[in-house]
């Protein structure tokens, strides 16, 4: 093996493909100008996640296309950078415009607070990239080993704070951002500012051995799910001001069926650090998992693996170490849920926001419900901006008092209320992910699935008289967790086409995960299972008791 060195061996693909990629650049140019194929070359593949865009393929099409002998039909998802979830109306009637243009033309909210875009065809990335920016949006680091969308709790009606926690947000994002200027060449045509790869001294030419999440919470709201993130801030109030924020470490729920030694686990509160120490701290605790973190196997890499290998301690010793600022004692904060308050709500400051259910985050127009023109007309009165929720919703926000009434107009116009009015409590707290027919992971259905099967559960939840009862209730297409379904209530994950396993037993405000109750069910076995189990909440809850502390507490959690 002449010329390989010791490195090479040891190197897997994906870290020799960071590490060889000047500056996240490969050879995305040439991969793009080749009209042979749909695709990008391999190592591309890998290194246009950093740009915030997957390549995928109609998986609904995969069997027929094979028949005919002909490539899969190639096309690209694109993932927006949205710190905070926060955009105007001049954003999205953009989004809209390029959904329409390039893509699929429905507009997907996610769990992360922020929007994708599926089915663009690769001549179509550059003219979707260069719209975005006319706008100045883009997608540098959705996606890829780097630090990913920074989360924040949605509604400026939660608490007068708010808007510091979204400027923190924004503050780590660009922090955290790569320093190569890779985007702006490959999709923007800037012109190369340097020979060389530019100085990163946080990602240095290796970046992060994997995904890293940031989301932070104004206590008691826990919309954003603090727990799941590598790391979560935790606002601390004292005397009407945020003096720091409780910081906590090694969230992330993927794991691999059939592989024990990958979990989901929710981050640990280290401690707390004054708000002018939180960027240091977070600056550190990401130096930490790129140098320690495990990067011969991508499975066990994230920030959980490397903390319970080191040792929490340890861990902690190293952050403080390197950030020169000790932990303090964790300061008292209890959340009180995580579901968004759903219709109007004044902030502190006066202004108004109406949060709108958006099934599975979907933006999309039905023969009965036109709910994307419903949102481009909010946005082209100019007088509400966008939120999106890590639940997957919608906020009009930020709307003055005298605007109030143009926007109820287009929400009278299409029963926006309605929709709210009508979905069941359990449909309102549930989320889905992507899944089929664009990702390549998926083992079961999501978001084209589950609002078919909430159908036969609300009769399931109304025959047994729980319908006051705001069970969150989360389904997956596999086990990666991108619905969160590991800290639902009820939580279905997707082990092959048509069958979930059914996990029971987290709370409902996101602190406890919950266990494996059943395997490899399929809907008439869900839908028996939920009878039951609903029929013994009914009988043997206490007052006041949730569906996941009542399973918890009757040890319905475990085959
Ligand atoms: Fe996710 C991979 C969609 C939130 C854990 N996720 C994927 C990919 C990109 C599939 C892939 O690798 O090719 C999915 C694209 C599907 C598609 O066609 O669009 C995908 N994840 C999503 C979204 C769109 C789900 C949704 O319906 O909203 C969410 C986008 C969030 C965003 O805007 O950034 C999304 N993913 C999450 C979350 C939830 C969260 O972050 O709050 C998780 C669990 C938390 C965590 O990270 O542990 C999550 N996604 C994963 C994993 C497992 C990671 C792991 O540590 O094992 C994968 C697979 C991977 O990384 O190898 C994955
Ligand atoms: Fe795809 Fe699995 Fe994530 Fe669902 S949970 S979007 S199936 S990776």
């Amino acid at each position: 093996m002449a010329g390989t060195d010791q490195k090479d061996l040891k190197e897997t693909i994906a870290e020799k493909a960071k590490r060889t990629s000047n500056g996240l650049r490969g050879t995305l140019a040439d991969s793009l100008k080749d009209e042979h194929t749909g695709s990008l070359r391999d190592t591309d593949q890998l290194l246009v996640k950093f740009h915030g865009i997957y390549q995928q393929d109609d998986r609904d099409r995969r069997r027929e296309r094979e028949e005919r002998k002909l490539d899969k039909l190639y096309s690209f998802m694109i993932r927006v950078r949205i710190p905070g979830g926060f955009i105007g109306p001049v954003h999205w009637e953009m989004a809209q415009n390029i959904a329409g243009k390039y893509s699929t033309g429905t507009i997907k909210i996610t769990t992360r607070q922020t929007i994708q875009l599926h089915g663009i065809l690769k001549s179509n990335l550059k003219p979707t990239i260069k719209s975005f920016n006319e706008v100045f949006l883009d997608s540098i680091a959705a996606c890829g080993d780097v630090n990913r969308n920074v989360t924040t709790t949605a509604n400026p009606a939660s608490s007068p704070h708010h808007d510091e926690i979204n400027n923190l947000a924004k503050e780590i994002s660009k922090m955290l951002l790569p320093k190569t200027r890779a985007y702006y060449e490959v999709w923007l045509d800037s012109e190369k500012l340097v020979e060389k790869t530019e100085e990163d001294p946080l990602y240095r030419d290796v970046y992060l051995p994997r995904k890293f999440k940031i989301g932070v919470a104004l206590p008691p709201w826990n919309d954003v799910d603090i727990f799941t993130n590598d790391i979560g801030l935790i606002a601390i109030e004292e005397n009407g001001k945020i003096i720091g924020y409780n910081v906590a470490a090694g969230g992330g729920l993927g794991t691999t069926h059939g592989n024990e030694k990958t979990y989901a686990r929710l981050a640990t509160v280290l401690g707390f650090v004054p708000k002018e120490s939180v960027l240091k701290v977070v600056y550190e605790i990401v130096t930490v998992q790129r140098d320690f973190g495990n990067r011969d196997d991508r499975k066990l890499s994230r920030l959980k693996y490397t903390i319970d290998n080191m040792g929490l301690e340890e861990f902690k010793k190293e952050v403080e170490k390197r950030s020169s600022i000790s932990f303090q004692s964790i300061k008292p904060y209890s959340f009180k849920t995580r579901s968004d308050q759903y219709g109007w709500a004044q902030d502190a400051k006066g202004a108004w926001h109406f949060t709108l259910f958006v099934e599975n985050g979907l933006v999309t127009d039905s023969e009965d419900r036109k709910l994307k023109t419903a949102l481009y007309e909010v946005a082209k009165t100019r007088r509400a901006a966008f939120r999106f929720t890590c639940n997957q919703n919608v906020i009009f926000a930020d709307i003055k008092t005298s605007d109030v009434p143009v926007i109820e107009e287009i929400i009278r116009k299409y029963k926006l209320q309605e929709i709210n009015e009508t979905a069941s409590l359990v449909r309102k707290n549930s989320m889905a992910c992507v899944a089929l027919n664009t990702c390549p992971l998926a083992l079961a259905e999501g978001q084209r699935y589950l609002p078919l099967l909430l159908d036969k559960v609300d009769a399931v939840v109304t025959k047994n008289n729980l319908n006051n009862e705001p069970i969150t209730f989360r389904m997956t297409g596999c086990p990666n967790g991108c619905a969160r379904p590991y800290n639902a209530e009820i939580g279905l994950i997707g082990t092959a086409y048509g069958k979930y396993n059914l996990h029971l037993g987290a709370d409902c405000n996101g602190t406890r995960l919950n266990k494996k109750y059943r395997e490899n069910l399929e809907e008439s076995e869900i839908l028996q299972e939920l009878d039951s189990l609903f029929a013994r909440f009914n009988r043997e809850k206490n007052t006041g008791e949730s569906f996941g502390d009542f399973c918890n507490r009757a040890g319905l959690t475990g085959s």
